[in-house]
C-alpha cells in the first residue's frame, strides 16, 4: 500500500474547529443498538439514480478484495469532541467509480446502514480524496461499537456523516434529510462543515 493520504484539515495551523474540545479517549456515539455481522449475509449495494444506471452489489468477500488506502485525519463530533491523529484504513469512496457509472445528474449521496440509519451529504464531500469506507483504525480492526465491519469516514464534515455499519449508497439528484438531519431527530445540517459550524439546518423548529 502507498503512503497514507493526509487529510488537508490536519495540515491547518489550528486543527481544532470553533467550539470543539480535544478528547484523548475515543467516545462511542450512535442511536440504537450495535448490529451483528454475518459475512455470509452481508452485502454492500450501490443504488444509482433509478432507471438511469444499474444497481451494483458486493459480497463481503468482493468488498474485501477491493484496493485499499490509508487516510490520516481528524474527527469532529457535533457534540463538541474532536479526536485528532486517526489512521484509517479501508476502501476509498472513489474506488466505487471503478465499479458503477454515476450519472452526472447525481448531486447527493444517501448512506444506508444497518437498522435503517441514513445520512445524506453532497457528492463532492462523499468523493473527497480523504473519504473512505474504513475497516481499520490505528492498525486495529474496528470494534463493533465503532462500526465493524465497515464504516464511512468523511473527515472534513462533522462525524455524524461518518456512518457506522454501512450497507449501501444511494446516489440522488435532489437532497433529502437522513436520520440526524430530519426534524424528528434534531434537524442536523444537510452538509455539516465544522469550520463554519454547520451544526443545524436553518429554521430548526426546535431552535437549534
Ligand atoms: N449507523 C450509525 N452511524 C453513526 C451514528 C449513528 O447513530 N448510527 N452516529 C454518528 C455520530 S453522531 C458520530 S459522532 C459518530 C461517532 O463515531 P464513534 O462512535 O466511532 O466515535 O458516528 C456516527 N455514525
Ligand atoms: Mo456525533
Amino acid at each position: 500500500m502507498d503512503e497514507p493520504i493526509i487529510s488537508s484539515d490536519t495540515r491547518r495551523e489550528n486543527r481544532i474547529p470553533p467550539r470543539q474540545v480535544i478528547t484523548r479517549k475515543w467516545p462511542v456515539l450512535h442511536a440504537g443498538e450495535v448490529p451483528p455481522f454475518d459475512p455470509a449475509k452481508w452485502n454492500f449495494t450501490l443504488f444509482p439514480i433509478p432507471l438511469v444506471d444499474k444497481v451494483k452489489q458486493f459480497t463481503w468477500e468482493e468488498f474485501c478484495a477491493l484496493p485499499r488506502v490509508k487516510v490520516f485525519a481528524d474527527m469532529h463530533c457535533v457534540t463538541r469532541w474532536s479526536l485528532l491523529d486517526n489512521l484509517w484504513e479501508g476502501v476509498s469512496t472513489r474506488e466505487l467509480l471503478n465499479h458503477v457509472t454515476v450519472s452526472g445528474r447525481a448531486k447527493f449521496a444517501m448512506i444506508h446502514c444497518e437498522y435503517g440509519f441514513t445520512t445524506n451529504l453532497p457528492l463532492e464531500d462523499f468523493f473527497a480524496t480523504d473519504a473512505l469506507f474504513a475497516t481499520h483504525h490505528n492498525g486495529e480492526p474496528l470494534t463493533p461499537e465503532h462500526g465493524y465491519p465497515l464504516r464511512l469516514v468523511i473527515p472534513r464534515l462533522y462525524a455524524w456523516k461518518s456512518a457506522k455499519w454501512v450497507r449501501g449508497v444511494e446516489f440522488m439528484e435532489e437532497d433529502r434529510p437522513g436520520f440526524w438531519e430530519s426534524w424528528d431527530h434534531g434537524g442536523y445540517h444537510m452538509r455539516g462543515d465544522p469550520w463554519v459550524e454547520e451544526r443545524f439546518r436553518p429554521n430548526n423548529p426546535y431552535g437549534g
